[in-house]
């Protein structure tokens, strides 16, 4: 099989959360470091337009999200699993939790906190970005926003009740990585933090134990690299469009995927693969070649092009 290339930056919190994925699953993977800002030109001839961080490489296939990283890492490595107390379908729902009831509160306190220290060209990016946040009340806000994180880590703390090491049971599972990347990142840019989770000895003896699960084995790698790999592979996606799909799109049609919360780039392609949670594009770059970009469904518009 193809290296595993993880498109990322080290500060990202998203990224964490896959890098924890490839730590759980004790694997070797390959790292390409990307700009915080755009433009990212060669992270955005692998993926046709979509900008977030991070993006899993496998070959000519191309993972957006980490909700859909997370599906393609159990299919191909499942042991050890992202589950190990089964409930998948359940922690794939609490995403709607972990990466926006969590996250964007602990994002706002990461940009409100900093706003003076944020280098100018990333703090306007993210101000065009970020549709979520009031920048201009920002500040005035941050008693709401310390609030809001303290509802979920109040929530993570309350769920280690019972004496159990991880949110699940006794062994590290996706839920565990899902409410413990929003943390990582108030960790890192927060200074108010250790007053958020004082006197919780559970969650911060969690915490530790999250801290262990690493990243599996890290090896550079040039994006130059990464899209001679894609260009010289072949997607190994099954071609496979569900015709009872209420969209009623059929495999070839044209179409665009575009996230539908935030940094609303549209992709542009021809289906590949549809089914209830995933949708995937062929398209071609010259530089990466005839790649295939994979989205989740959920969270994302499919639009039929015309023409
Ligand atoms: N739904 C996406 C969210 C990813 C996301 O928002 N990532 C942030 C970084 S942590 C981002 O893209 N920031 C802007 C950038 O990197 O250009 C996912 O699960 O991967």
């Amino acid at each position: 099989m193809s290296d595993l290339i993880l498109h990322h930056f080290d500060l990202s919190p998203f990224a964490e959360k896959v890098r924890l994925m490839l730590g759980l699953k004790q694997l070797s993977w390959r790292s390409v470091e990307i700009p915080m800002v755009m433009p990212k030109p060669d992270l955005i001839a692998l993926t046709g337009g979509y900008r977030k961080t991070p993006v899993l490489q496998i070959g000519a296939d191309v993972y957006c999200d980490t909700r859909r990283i997370a599906r393609e890492l159990e299919r191909r490595f499942p042991s050890p699993s992202l589950f190990p107390q089964g409930g998948g379908p359940l922690v794939e729902a609490l995403s709607a939790w972990s990466d926006r009831v969590f996250f964007d509160p602990g994002a706002g306190l990461a940009m409100g906190t900093n706003q003076a220290l944020i280098p100018a060209p990333v703090l306007e990016d993210r101000k065009a970005f970020f549709n979520f946040m009031d920048f201009a009340n920002l500040e005035a806000d941050l008693p709401h926003l310390y609030s809001q994180v303290a509802v979920s880590l109040d929530l993570v703390d309350r769920q280690l009740e019972s004496g159990r090491d991880f949110l699940s049971g006794d062994a590290p599972g996706l839920i565990d990585i899902q409410a413990y990347f929003p943390l990582w990142m108030l960790r890192g840019n927060v200074a108010r933090t250790p007053e958020l989770v004082a006197g919780r000895a559970r969650l911060l003896a969690w915490e530790q134990r999250m801290q262990r699960v690493g990243h599996g084995d890290r090896r550079p790698c040039t994006s130059a690299e990464a899209l001679a790999i894609a260009q010289q592979a072949t997607s190994t996606s099954e071609s496979a469009v569900d015709p009872k799909d209420p969209l009623g799109l059929a495999a070839e049609d044209r179409v665009t995927v575009t996230p539908d919360d935030y940094g609303r780039v549209p992709v542009d392609g021809a289906l590949v693969g549809l089914s209830t949670q995933d949708v995937s594009i062929r398209r071609h770059d010259d530089r990466a070649g005839t790649v295939v970009v994979h989205f989740p469904r959920g969270g994302y518009r499919i639009d039929r092009v015309n023409g």
